[in-house]
């Protein structure tokens, strides 16, 4: 997607764009069933609704699956050439949407617009027994969107053209709570941070350069923009290293900038993490000598090390308090869209301290694959 660079910044943004918080994540998949089985079984999310030939719509299949507060939308094709199926062509399975909950969507998508916002859809609205949704779309990097989704006139369980999703056998919750953050991979940083700057109002919140996250090979830059609320949207650029950057290898797989991870809250990583690991998620693993200077490096915590040993558990501090984190291994064929755990105790950070640890242990996954 292309950036109108005409526009201008404007002072009172956030009451302009009042986004409260994020309404799903839209992923398109080559087949909606089998992975949002995945997503069941192993993350434990719930499927609540589903729309697809049954329900009378002839050109895709969603499952709506729900975890306390966050929502996921998995969505694939049932024709040849629908824009889904030239997305998952193009990407492989990956984040189309990133929704945003807003109180007014006429006012949201018109002043994100005059600002500059590449406009993909007009605010529309849909309406059923239940009540009336309306949206509208605007895009971002790559050929991700942000719906915005006005719902509160509305009691269904989605939105109108879904139904309710009767389970047959029930899902194991893994104690996830909400999103804590959505980390795009782009080519130009700078770029998409001006686009959440004007668009959207939102403040860079953190930086860093590649002289903080410079390992052997995994150079990269990021900015994390928010939007002083729930929103935190980290943006990565490529940056030279002594060989290819991992951000480079997202670009060139997913043929262009796009979600590179989901960030997911929990209230208690060592039971989280120990469900998914007994459901078959795969992880990236933390030498020993992590650990062997980890007490001194975050001082005392809750947690007993050995366990967080164990489950290959991050762990970082700074002066707020300290947060846990523990990434996936790619969740799809391709070395692009990964999750990661997160628990925070009083930190607001990103886990700057597990950088290194965390990079070398991309940087030997990319070696695996060919990539380096
Ligand atoms: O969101 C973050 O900033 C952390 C760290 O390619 C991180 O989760 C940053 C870049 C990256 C993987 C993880
Ligand atoms: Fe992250």
């Amino acid at each position: 997607m292309k950036l109108d660079k005409t526009m201008q910044p404007n002072e009172q943004m956030e009451e302009v764009f009042p986004v409260k918080d994020v309404d799903y994540l839209e992923i398109y998949t080559g087949n909606a069933k089998q992975s949002a089985h995945f997503f069941a079984t192993t993350f434990g999310f719930e499927p609540i609704a589903y729309s697809g030939l049954e329900t009378g719509n002839r050109e895709s299949v969603s499952y709506v699956l729900k975890q306390r507060n966050v929502r996921l939308v998995i969505t694939g094709s049932l024709k040849e050439e629908t824009k889904i199926s030239e997305f998952v062509k193009k990407h492989g399975d990956g984040v189309k949407d990133i929704a945003l909950v807003v109180e007014d969507v006429e006012s949201a998508y018109n002043g994100a617009v005059e600002r500059g916002a590449i406009a993909i859809s007009p605010p529309q609205e849909s309406t059923d027994e239940h009540g009336s949704v309306k949206k509208a779309v605007i895009g971002t990097y790559g050929d991700t969107i942000h719906t915005l989704v006005e719902r509160s006139n509305y009691k269904g369980v989605f939105m109108p053209g879904f139904k309710e999703y009767k389970n047959s056998t029930p899902v194991k919750d893994a104690g996830i709570i909400g999103i804590d953050h959505v980390v795009g991979n782009v080519e130009q940083m700078e770029e998409w941070v001006e686009y959440y700057e004007k668009v959207m109002g939102f403040k860079e919140m953190t930086h860093f350069t590649d002289k903080d996250i410079n390992t052997e090979y995994s150079a990269l830059m990021s900015k994390v923009m928010h939007n002083g609320g729930r929103i935190k949207f980290p943006i990565n650029e490529p940056a030279e290293g002594k060989r290819k950057s991992q951000i480079q290898e997202y670009l060139e797989f997913y043929n262009g900038p796009g979600v590179q991870h989901i960030a997911i809250l929990t209230e208690d990583i060592v039971q989280t993490v120990s469900a998914l690991k007994e459901n078959g998620v795969e992880f990236l693993s933390t030498p020993d000598t992590y650990y062997e200077m980890l007490s001194e490096r975050v001082g005392e915590i809750d947690e007993e090390i050995a366990r967080l040993r164990e489950l290959s558990i991050l762990v970082d501090r700074d002066d707020e308090g300290y947060l846990l984190q523990i990434f996936t291994k790619p969740i799809v064929d391709r070395p692009t869209l990964f999750i990661e755990v997160i628990q925070r105790k009083g930190a607001k950070g990103f886990g700057e301290g597990n950088f290194k640890a965390l990079f070398e242990s991309i940087e030997r996954e990319q070696e695996l694959r060919g990539n380096l």
